[in-house]
């Protein structure tokens, strides 16, 4: 296995894996990110924060200005140094960074250096932004989040897509990007594979959820219908796509959107990117039971969850059409073969079959990534921090029956409506956990 991150030209560094006096000597070496921090480099504050499950990441605090620094750790950081994992995903991530930056810049951190060797990246500290994962079950809204990560998708999305490139260009991108596949390996496991047979790393509620992840196991139509999805996963290079799009790779304030983390992007089927912000909003949705203080204090915000969910794709779709309609100038659906009025109305029936179609995949991978979490081995904080066992497998259980239906049954879910009706319906739903 490749552990090296891809030859830097800049070349500043061995890897070594940093500790905090280590990183200080090697940031005063950097005159313009030391001129940010300011005052002496001695004086600098840096801890590690890092919370993910793959990486180290320090905040550093000078006496004009803070940065943050990622590193990418030779192993998978939640099992340990038994899990290798390519130092390479830092290039990957650098590279997906910038093209995010080319296109949307107000929406990720600025790069202020990236070190190939060392796997480091050093960026904006985005202060006073949080998690968005944990401000949803603090039972925060973010009025800006459906405008923004509408456009972060459908300028990400659309621009490097067949419908705005050349062939060539198209498959150049394809190949920037086609050594991440540890990272892509890592979904195909744990999304698309591990969480329907038995795998040591999967967990789950126990007992509660016991009957259900048996049940999961051995339903043949659930295993075509994660099959058929993990095929559109590895084979359909529509699109550079983000490649862990949740809402713990979002940072928030009320007035801002910081979209971070990329180190999964690869070449792939554009709903894997918009299925993940909608299955991570209906997670936030269907957990908020179990973090409520008095039964029904959180109803403003749950009806908030809803319509962003629903905002999310009707935005995204908005823009990704305006784009196509104004900036279609990529090799596919050539403009030769549309021409006159009858060409035009033709071509916008196919648009509209085309988002038919991307909006099925984004139900689908929506669920598979609901299902990864509660039966997996990654889950998420929306769930575990339901201390009360009992209720967090309710809130679990409901995800799991809604998200079901919309892998097995996804030609119901027509519209992002359907979605949202299913999820108000499941809300109240009480699993009986002896005959679930
Ligand atoms: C072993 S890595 C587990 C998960 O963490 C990342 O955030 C990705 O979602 C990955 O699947
Ligand atoms: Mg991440």
């Amino acid at each position: 296995m490749n552990l090296q991150a891809q030859p830097s030209s800049s070349g500043q560094g061995q890897y070594r894996i940093l500790r905090e006096a280590d990183l200080r000597d090697y940031l005063a070496g950097l005159p313009p990110v030391a001129a940010q921090l300011g005052g002496v480099p001695a004086g600098w504050s840096i801890s590690e924060v890092g919370d993910g499950n793959l990486n180290l990441v320090f905040i550093v605090k000078g006496t004009s200005g803070g940065i943050a620094v990622k590193q990418a750790l030779p192993y998978v950081r939640l099992v340990g140094e038994s899990w290798p994992l390519p130092l390479s995903r830092a290039h990957y991530e650098h590279l997906a960074l910038v093209h995010h930056a080319r296109l949307t810049p107000k929406l990720v951190p600025a790069i202020l250096h990236h070190d190939n060797p060392l796997a480091l990246t050093a960026m904006e500290l985005l202060e006073p932004h949080i998690i968005m994962r944990k401000g949803l079950i603090g039972g925060i809204a973010y009025p800006r989040f459906v405008e923004d990560i509408s456009t972060f998708m459908a300028q990400t999305l659309f621009f490097s897509s067949d419908l705005a490139l050349s062939a060539a260009e198209k498959k150049e991108g394809i190949a920037d990007f086609a050594g991440n596949h540890a990272l892509c390996k890592i979904t195909e496991d744990l999304i698309f594979t591990d969480p329907y047979r038995v795998a040591e790393q999967n967990r789950w509620t126990a007992p509660w959820l016991d009957t259900i992840a048996a049940a999961f196991r051995e339903d043949l139509d659930l295993h075509v219908a994660i099959s058929r999805l993990k095929l559109k996963f590895m084979a359909s290079p529509e699109a550079l796509i983000h490649g862990d799009l949740h809402t713990g790779s979002i940072m928030v304030t009320v007035t801002e959107t910081k979209v971070i983390d990329p180190e999964f992007a690869f070449y792939g089927p554009m709903g894997f990117d918009i299925g993940a912000v909608i299955g991570n909003l209906i997670m936030a949705y269907l957990a908020s039971a179990g973090h409520e203080r008095s039964p029904g204090d959180r109803a403003a915000f749950e009806a908030w969850l809803l319509e962003t969910i629903e905002g999310v794709w009707t935005e995204f779709s908005r823009k990704f059409l305006a784009l196509w309609r104004s900036e279609g100038k990529g090799d596919a659906y050539p403009v030769s073969l549309f021409t006159g009025e009858a060409g035009a109305a033709r071509l916008e029936t196919e648009r509209q079959a085309y988002m038919a179609r991307l909006f099925q995949d984004t139900v689908g991978f929506a669920a598979a990534k609901t299902i990864r979490r509660i039966l997996g081995l990654a889950h998420n904080l929306d769930f575990e921090a339901i201390a009360d066992e009992k209720q967090r497998a309710i809130c679990e259980a409901r995800s799991l029956r809604l998200v079901r239906t919309m892998m097995l049954d996804t030609p119901s879910f027509t519209t992002i409506g359907v979605v949202t009706r299913a999820a108000r319906e499941v809300r109240d739903w009480q699993p009986d956990f002896a005959n679930p």
